[in-house]
């Protein structure tokens, strides 16, 4: 299978942004968590973005609960865990790297800052290349995460200088509709497109209303989807998200119209370049 006759799907279930509270479907223990790995790898995902909560159900990135949340993931399914050392705008750069200890398959790298709404979500040149070298030692793969055209020209500066991520192969993250980074428009897409590294893959998600459009252009350029209530809420109009199984059951069905059906996590390790 070449890269574009499946699609790889990553769902990013729960974030660091929205309450509990104000959300009750967002899983935040780890007993939701893994349910709601379950179902979404059954409907169709490979891949999951993982932030976690502590026992208030706000965001932490507590090592300990780290490595339980890998091993409980690993232990109930076959999906690619993938850690967040986004974190939340709060954290330190010193918990966002300790993230790695925690051996995930992949962990997001951020390419640059970003305005995020009313907050700034810092990501330091120096930062970055700690957490690129840092997953080469570990054999960690990289999702880097693009918020702006201009990570990707940091992207290139930091593969040129520092040289391929861990496993040879580039994946990369279009998040779109952030307040603050690019929109999710046709033009913004294809401006990220074309200044893709040589051979990379990407996916793309669109934060809010941007998810449909997003996804339906990523499908038609070739692209990978990531969806999940860390970036939307609302299903449709007025019709908030009944669970990330019922955002994931949705791409699932427009990868297979789009001939180009889900990839099993087998597969998307394939693809990802990612070990055993
Ligand atoms: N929560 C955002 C500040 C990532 O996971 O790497 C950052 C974020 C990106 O979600
Ligand atoms: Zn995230």
């Amino acid at each position: 299978m070449t890269t574009t006759d499946g699609t790889l799907i990553t769902v990013a279930p729960t974030g660091a942004e929205s309450s509990k509270a104000e959300v009750p479907a967002l899983p935040v223990t780890l007993e939701e968590l893994v349910a709601t790995a379950v179902e979404c790898e059954s409907l169709g995902a490979s891949v999951i973005h993982v932030h976690i909560r502590d026992a208030a159900a706000a965001p932490t990135l507590d090592l300990g609960l780290l490595r339980d949340t890998v091993a409980a993931v690993r232990a109930s399914t076959n999906l690619i865990v993938q850690l967040s050392t986004g974190g939340s705008v709060h954290d330190p750069e010193s918990s966002r790297l300790a993230v790695l200890e925690a051996a995930p398959d992949m962990a997001s790298c951020t390419m640059g800052t970003v305005n995020f709404g009313e907050d700034v979500f810092l990501n330091r040149w120096e930062f970055i290349v700690d957490l690129h070298t840092r997953m080469q030692d570990r054999e960690i793969v990289p999702e880097y995460e693009i918020f702006d055209l201009g990570h990707l020209w940091a992207l290139e500066r930091l593969l040129g200088k520092y040289g391929l991520p861990y496993g040879g192969h580039v994946h990369v993250d279009f998040v779109m509709g952030v307040p603050g980074g690019m929109p999710g428009t046709l033009e913004a897409f294809a401006a990220c497109k074309a200044a893709l590294p040589p051979d990379a893959t990407f996916s793309a998600t669109g934060i809010g209303r941007y998810s449909l459009p997003v996804m339906l252009t990523s499908l038609g350029a070739g692209g990978h989807l990531r969806v999940g209530m860390e970036d939307t809420l609302t299903y449709a109009k007025r019709q908030p998200v009944e669970s990330n199984g019922q955002l994931v059951a949705r791409a699932a069905a427009f990868a297979r119209l789009a001939q180009r059906p889900p990839l099993n996590p087998a597969q998307a390790r394939d693809l990802l370049s990612i070990k055993g």
